[in-house]
């Protein structure tokens, strides 16, 4: 089941989130519905506080070729264990501000340690679009948004826009 994505700005979004623990069938239930709403948005990634469950999960597939299978990923509990000192830069948008892009600077390489939806931990290395997306979610988890990277003047700026969008959104009903 798809749900909807909260748009900042909004006090969940700033606030950290609670570890799973446990993978419990309403884990596997949540993670479906999160991969239903990344893939439908559409986004690569979608943390739990994003549809307003403040818990430490996120979901990702980075796979953009349509060629390639799909790679959806769930991770519960997820810690960086691991940065490269290399950083690499990308224009991230997010899917709680809609349409708004800016320039992070992240560790190039990370290594991840994760519980899956079979409880096991696992642990792995992430490069490419796939590191800057993990990093980028798991900020939401600690109620981190890109644009706390940017500047104050583009920051404000993009505030007030999802200001306005939020204030239209609600009067269209
Ligand atoms: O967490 C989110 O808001 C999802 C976000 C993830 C992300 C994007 C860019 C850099 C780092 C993390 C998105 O998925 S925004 C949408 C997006 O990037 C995209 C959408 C369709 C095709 C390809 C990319
Ligand atoms: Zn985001």
């Amino acid at each position: 089941m798809k749900r909807p994505i909260l748009i900042h700005p909004d006090p969940r979004l700033k606030k950290r989130c609670d570890p799973v623990g446990d993978v419990t069938p309403e884990i596997g239930q949540l993670a479906e519905d999160m991969l239903a709403t990344m893939y439908d948005a559409p986004g690569i990634g979608l943390a739990a506080p994003q549809i307003g469950v403040m818990k430490r999960l996120l979901v990702m597939d980075c796979v953009k070729d349509p060629e390639l299978p799909p790679r959806p990923m769930v991770l519960v509990d997820p810690e960086i264990t691991w940065a490269s000192e290399d950083l690499n830069q990308y224009e991230e948008g997010c899917l709680s501000i809609p349409d708004q892009y800016g320039t992070v600077s992240r560790p190039a390489i990370v290594r991840v340690a994760w519980t899956g939806l079979d409880g096991l931990r696992a642990e792995e290395e992430f490069s490419g679009l796939w590191a800057t997306c993990v990093q980028h979610e798991i900020d939401h988890l600690n109620g981190k948004l890109f644009i706390d990277y940017l500047g104050p003047l583009k920051r404000q700026m993009i505030t007030r826009k999802m200001e306005k969008l939020k204030r239209d959104l609600a009067r269209r009903g």
